[in-house]
């Protein structure tokens, strides 16, 4: 079903000035005025006079199904609901597991994720979890990327972590040799998805792989690279290498924290990438629905709070708040994203995924989103309430 929006700003994200697009569940033209009458058919017609127009934002690391139990059965967390990425402008999510690889499964995982683009939401998932060797759905890493439709890669494997499995670097290197053959068979992008702690080792197994073995950079992507500076720093070197890393947002309960000078935290992360020329290779997601537990110096568990999809979006608005121009910061949530994962998606162009979210910027508020060519929400009202 042809649709046409009007009169849009459209952040590709490269900004593109005022225009119209047609759209179904793909792209079909963006550019400028076109009349509704060069269709020989009805078409539903949208005014978006006074809008922006945005790529669908994709969190590449939200907890679905819930995770958590860090402290125990009381401690798992909630699963993800439709709304929270429909309200927040993401069009797109890539589903993992934690810490609790043992009450979470990945049968559940991929069930939320049949149900979440059952809703509309475009889903991914990684097999495995924090544990090395992976828990798998067919006893094969590589059976699981090639035989299971929505498996990308696998993650979030816990590395330099006091809750890691302590794996060798040949463990390691096994998944990531095994990931990317997988992907290669399977024609997906075979990606590791590295949970990074605070342990002092940090990403040194990442840089050895990329320095002595013939396996690309372009198959590791570490996570919560902004946990501290002394490990953004790292990361920025690995970005130098050609990486992408991954930054966890702010996170409700962190909301204001930009404003404090001594802590480090994604935005003050994302602006010193910015600066040194190297936001191409950066993205950030909201470990949604995840745990962010606290333990005591002697490790242990003091309490936890839960992961929300609106880091992305609050963390957006922060960064161009900060003065970061919108279509360098929205690259970190779209485009950027959608290329570590060669999804056909994250830009505004003809013949992508016609995933795109109307926001009035004076008020960052979203009034449309748009995925696959269908309204999620209009109006500000969603989906499940609009009557068609
Ligand atoms: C981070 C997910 C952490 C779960 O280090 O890794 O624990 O399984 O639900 N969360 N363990 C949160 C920090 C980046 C703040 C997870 C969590
Ligand atoms: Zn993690």
């Amino acid at each position: 079903m042809i649709k046409i929006v009007k009169n849009a700003k459209v952040f590709s994200p490269k900004y593109l000035g005022e225009c119209d697009l047609v759209f179904d569940e793909k792209i079909l033209y963006v550019g400028k005025e076109i009349s509704a009458n060069i269709f020989p058919f009805d078409i539903e017609i949208y005014d978006a006079k006074g809008l922006y127009l945005i790529p669908g934002l994709i969190d590449p690391h939200v907890h679905i199904t819930g995770g958590g139990g860090e402290g125990g059965f009381a401690t798992r967390t909630p699963e993800l609901k439709v709304s929270d990425c429909v309200r927040n402008g993401v069009t797109t999510v890539i589903g993992c597991l934690g810490t609790d690889g043992i009450t979470r499964s990945l049968e559940n995982l991929y069930a939320k994720a049949k149900s979440l683009e059952f809703e509309g939401i475009n889903t991914y998932i990684y097999t495995g979890s924090y544990r090395i060797p992976p828990i798998t759905f067919t006893g094969d890493l590589m059976r699981d990327l090639v035989l299971i439709d929505k498996v990308i890669g696998v993650g979030e494997l816990a590395i330099s972590d006091h809750r890691s499995s302590q794996p060798t670097f040949e463990e390691i290197l096994r998944i990531v040799a095994d990931t990317r053959v997988g992907g290669m068979i399977s024609g997906k992008p075979g990606i590791v998805n590295f949970h990074v702690g605070a342990g002092e080792r940090g990403i040194e197994f990442l840089f050895y792989i990329v320095d002595k073995t013939e396996i690309p950079i372009s198959h590791l992507y570490p996570t919560h690279m902004n946990r501290n500076e002394k490990l953004f720093e790292s990361g920025l070197e690995f970005v130098k290498r050609a990486g992408v890393i991954d930054l966890t947002a702010l996170q409700p309960t962190e909301f204001g924290k930009e404003n404090t000078d001594n802590d480090f935290n994604s935005v003050k992360a994302i602006i010193k990438a910015y600066e040194n020329g190297l936001i191409d290779n950066i993205t950030i997601s909201s470990d949604g629905q995840g745990s962010l537990p606290k333990f005591d110096k002697d490790g242990n568990f003091l309490g936890l709070s839960v992961g929300s999809v609106d880091a992305i979006l609050y963390t957006l608005k922060k960064t161009v708040e900060k003065g970061i121009p919108l279509e360098e910061a929205l690259k970190i949530a779209t485009s950027n994203t959608a290329k570590v994962f060669k999804m056909n998606k994250g830009y505004i162009s003809e013949g992508y995924d016609a995933d795109f979210v109307l926001i009035d910027f004076e008020s960052w508020e979203i009034k449309n989103v748009v995925s696959r060519g269908c309204f999620l929400m209009k109006e500000g009202v969603m989906k499940s309430f609009i009557f068609e």
